[in-house]
């Protein structure tokens, strides 16, 4: 298959005249779109698309907006301008140069993160496959494609570091990265939150609320790394995140709002009553947010990670905005946290700070996810109502790190293992629940209709009105 590089595969690294990154895209390129073809959108491949695609870093390029049938997407390679210069930011290497190689003693161990990384991208395209079947309107489908192309340009991203500088390792990893699905049950993605089903639009707003947030600080995290091509690839895919959270915010929101209206017109909350009206109560909400708070805590790893400390000490990932720490070396720092101690009881443990790093990055992400929750309790106490939705505490249901299989209630109390189990019920979103949120996903296709349980959006994408007709269906 011919490509003509600058047309087919818009990038700024130099493509055009790199032979053996040109072979290596040629063989998985097609491969790719076998993949997109059969795991990604489901029943919308032939659809006009109002679609923002990357043409280049520039403001002028990076969103340019236009009709596209998503196989036709331009999948770009993009790469954060080159900084002059650039010295590593923390740990042993501090102030030496970044590389622009893999040193060969990190080859093993960066080819991992990326691998990782990489793989998220891909499952949460899976794992959203089949929602356009029932989306609540055209803008909503409309968002929802331009988060899955822009993930599938996050995998090409990771392919092309591992192409342009892990060889044939990189190459085998890069259809390995093809080979893994979400939920399969032979052959997972890598981390657990990518294998958990998204049927309902629900949950692919908090998924898109909460999860890509620890795509933000992972991205945050990589962005500083000593390898840079690796930290300018992050920075540029940062860019696309924000849209991601975006959806995920103003879903909720919207979601919110609807069901204000509701409670306001029937003079009730009762969430029996909201249900027989169509919308979703609020007790419902915060049930989801538990279960994809919690799930998304996971994706940080350990509070206590040797691996961790290893990344920060070799200079391959730091925290998130490293430039704002005052000590980037912190070899004689340590943090305090909150353990179990194993006779049902909680103790405080002192923590070297760079084996905490999963611990410092996690605690970034939760202030960040408040940012969105205060501006929900807001709308609700504008409205007049007192309820508050929070998150849960950190330890609440986790699998990963200190509190793993360690039985608390939301607030993070350590509670028995039959109370947990008891509460479980009340504080996850149950069969009924999801059942009752799984009836209300009725596709609505209409230019500006709106299916009734969400507020229509306050305005449209790139100054389109909220009615334009964003995704053309034959
Ligand atoms: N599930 O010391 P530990 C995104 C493994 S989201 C399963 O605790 P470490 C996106 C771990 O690999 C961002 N396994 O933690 C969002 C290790 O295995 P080994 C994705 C887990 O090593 C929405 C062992 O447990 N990017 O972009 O510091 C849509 C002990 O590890 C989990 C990244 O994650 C888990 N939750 O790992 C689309 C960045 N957690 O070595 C996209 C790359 C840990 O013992 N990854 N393990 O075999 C990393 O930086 C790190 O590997 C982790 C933490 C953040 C995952
Ligand atoms: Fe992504
Ligand atoms: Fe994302």
């Amino acid at each position: 298959m011919a490509i003509n590089y600058q047309e087919r595969i818009p990038n700024n690294v130099d493509l055009g005249n790199d032979r053996a990154l040109q072979r290596a895209l040629e063989h998985w390129q097609p491969r790719f779109l076998d993949w997109w073809q059969e795991l990604g959108p489901e029943g919308f491949q032939s659809a006009d698309v109002y679609l923002r695609t990357a043409t280049s870093v520039d403001a002028a390029g990076w969103a340019t907006f236009g009709k596209v049938k998503m196989p036709d997407y331009r999948w770009g390679i993009f790469l954060a301008d080159h900084e002059q210069d650039r010295m590593i930011g923390f740990g042993d290497e501090f102030g030496k140069p970044a590389w622009q190689r893999v040193p060969g003693e990190h080859r093993s161990t960066l080819r991992r993160l990326i691998v990782t990384q990489g793989d998220t991208e891909p499952a949460s395209v899976e794992q959203q496959r089949r929602l356009g079947l029932t989306c609540p309107s055209l803008y909503d489908l409309r968002n929802l494609f331009q988060v899955n192309v822009e993930e599938g340009r996050h995998f090409w991203a990771m392919v092309y570091l591992l192409h342009a500088y892990f060889g044939r390792d990189g190459r085998e990893e890069a259809e390995e990265l093809l080979h893994r699905h979400s939920g399969d049950v032979d052959n997972p993605r890598i981390l657990g939150t990518f294998n958990e089903p998204i049927d309902d639009w629900l949950s692919f707003f908090m998924f898109t609320y909460f999860t890509d947030r620890d795509g933000k600080y992972q991205l945050m995290s990589l962005a500083e790394s000593a390898f840079d091509p690796l930290a300018r690839t992050c920075r540029f895919m940062l860019t696309e995140e924000s849209h991601h959270m975006f959806v995920g915010e103003t879903g909720v929101t919207r979601i919110i709002r609807r069901a204000l209206e509701k409670m306001d017109e029937l003079k009730s909350d009762d969430p029996e009553l909201l249900r027989k009206h169509g919308v979703i109560d609020l007790p419902t909400l915060q049930r989801y947010v538990n279960f994809w708070f919690s799930s998304s805590l996971d994706l940080f790893g350990s509070e206590q990670s040797s691996n961790a400390a290893n990344y920060f000490a070799s200079g391959l990932k730091g925290r998130p905005d490293e430039p704002r720490f005052e000590d980037h070396n912190c070899t004689d720092t340590v943090e305090f946290m909150d353990v179990p101690d194993g006779n049902g009881g909680i103790t405080s443990a002192e923590v070297p700070t760079r084996n905490a790093i999963n611990e410092v990055t996690r605690d970034g992400y939760i202030r960040d996810c408040m940012v969105g929750v205060t501006r929900w309790n807001r709308a609700v106490k504008r409205a007049g109502h007192d309820f508050e939705l929070t998150l849960p505490s950190r330890r609440f249901r986790r699998s990963i790190g200190n509190w793993s299989g360690a039985p608390t209630d939301p607030e993070g109390n350590l509670i028995s293992r039959d109370a947990y189990e008891r509460g479980l019920d009340e504080w996850l979103p149950s069969e009924a629940d999801r059942a009752y949120v799984r009836s209300l996903m009725k596709q609505v296709i209409e230019p500006g209709k709106m299916a009734g349980w969400i507020a229509p959006p306050d305005r449209g994408i790139n100054n389109q009105p909220v009615d334009y007709e964003y995704v053309e269906l034959h």
